[in-house]
């Protein structure tokens, strides 16, 4: 099993790596994203899966044996930009190396087993989280999607062919495995966990306007500065989220005209808040809201917010989550929560039951080149994953 997760790790390596960094950018619909889209489709057919896609990108390869809905796993290969290696195809490499793993077993399912691939699970280019589960799931429509629009105004209509999904018609339960961003594992000494929820989540456009002037003849009291705006609300948020123990990032600013000499017109600004649950996930928000619409009025500027992606709290299948953790040779597997979002989510809000297993990050960073898991321990869930699957499967 070693040799053959290795392998295909390797396979994967190279794709869409910058050598600056060391990051990945595997945007949707990107060469290189592609490039890991076509290799999923040639390991499903050395497997002799049947292949199921749809028309938005995801696909499912399914080994049909036994009967019923059937045992999904797997993650995504999208990445967020400069990420890193694990976030994601950590999932899908382990789903191939656990199925593998089986065979060699002799085990045969009761039920059919899967393995998928959804597409722009990180929302990185057109800015909905887990946009190609949502529209497996049916939680988003197509239509909806088709006008999302990437930095450079391309809309995803433009890249995928478009359409519903049935893609999950055929699942019971689906199981995903993602490396662990954060050191909850790390602290515990543990090398596998599970998932019991995730934390609600949302990602918000605050738009600046200000009014542009020269950056020297202007006098400060003269001017109507967004950038002000922003840079006090930037700090209002960090504030608000340390006060109530939740978290709030701006990450992403774009700023119109972006010269060096010119008080900006505008300033965009993306807003990334989690929370521990959806009355203080809009607490929050709603509190930095206020907060940039008060500097707003003591800059002259003003200031819009719009929500682009939220993502309710999830709570995994407890009894389903704990049947999973339990009676494993090296005691019972830690079950933890994360604030980290995935299909896994979108999924089981859906009504599919659906658990998570963690694997041990030492770093605890992710959406970083310096995201990392170990040989052993990436080995370690594929036999848990395995473990998982024919308990599921059985
Ligand atoms: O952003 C997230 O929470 C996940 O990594 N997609
Ligand atoms: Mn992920
Ligand atoms: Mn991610």
């Amino acid at each position: 099993m070693a040799d053959d997760f290795e392998r295909m790790w390797r396979d994967l390596e190279p794709v869409g790596r910058a050598s600056a960094s060391g990051g990945y950018f595997r945007q949707p619909f990107t060469t290189s994203e592609r490039e890991l889209a076509a290799w999923f489709v040639e390991q499903a057919e050395t497997r002799s899966l049947r292949i199921e896609t749809d028309e938005i990108g995801n696909v499912v390869a399914w080994w049909d044996v036994g009967e019923g809905p059937g045992v999904l796993t797997g993650s995504h290969l999208d990445s967020v930009l400069d990420g890193g290696a694990f976030d994601g195809p950590l999932g899908v490499v382990s789903a191939f190396a656990a199925l593998d793993l089986l065979r060699e077993r002799g085990f045969v399912p009761a039920r059919p087993l899967g393995v998928s691939v959804f597409v722009e699970e990180e929302g990185s280019r057109f800015g909905l989280a887990c946009l190609g589960s949502r529209l497996a799931a049916g939680v988003v429509t197509w239509e909806q999607a088709r006008e999302l629009r990437d930095h450079a105004g391309v809309a995803f209509g433009d890249v995928a062919e478009g359409g519903g999904s049935r893609l999950l018609d055929e699942v019971g339960t689906f199981v995903e495995l993602h490396v662990e961003q954060g050191r909850d594992l790390v602290d515990r000494g543990a090398a596998v966990g599970v998932a019991s929820g995730i934390w609600p989540h949302g990602r918000y456009r605050f738009d600046f306007t200000g009014a542009a002037n020269h950056a020297g003849t202007t006098r400060m009291e003269d001017r109507t500065d967004p950038m002000l705006t922003y840079a006090m609300t930037a700090l209002a948020a960090n504030k608000q989220a340390r006060l109530a123990g939740q978290r709030a990032t701006f990450g992403r600013l774009e700023v119109t005209p972006n010269g060096t000499n010119a008080i900006p017109s505008r300033v965009i600004a993306w807003l990334d808040a989690r929370c521990s649950s959806d009355a203080a996930l809009a607490a929050l928000v709603e509190a930095i809201t206020d907060q940039a619409a008060g500097r707003a009025g003591r800059d002259g500027t003003r200031v819009e917010v719009t929500a682009e992606s939220v993502s309710g709290s999830v709570s995994f299948d407890a009894a389903l989550a704990a049947l999973v953790a339990a009676d494993h040779a090296g005691g019972d597997w830690p079950v933890i929560s994360t604030q980290a979002g995935h299909d896994a989510g979108i999924l089981s809000a859906a009504g599919i039951p659906t658990a998570m297993l963690f694997v041990r990050n030492p770093t605890g960073v992710s959406h970083s080149p310096e995201e990392f898991a170990s040989m052993p321990d990436c080995l370690a869930g594929v036999s848990a994953l395995a473990d998982t699957l024919e308990r599921l499967a059985r």
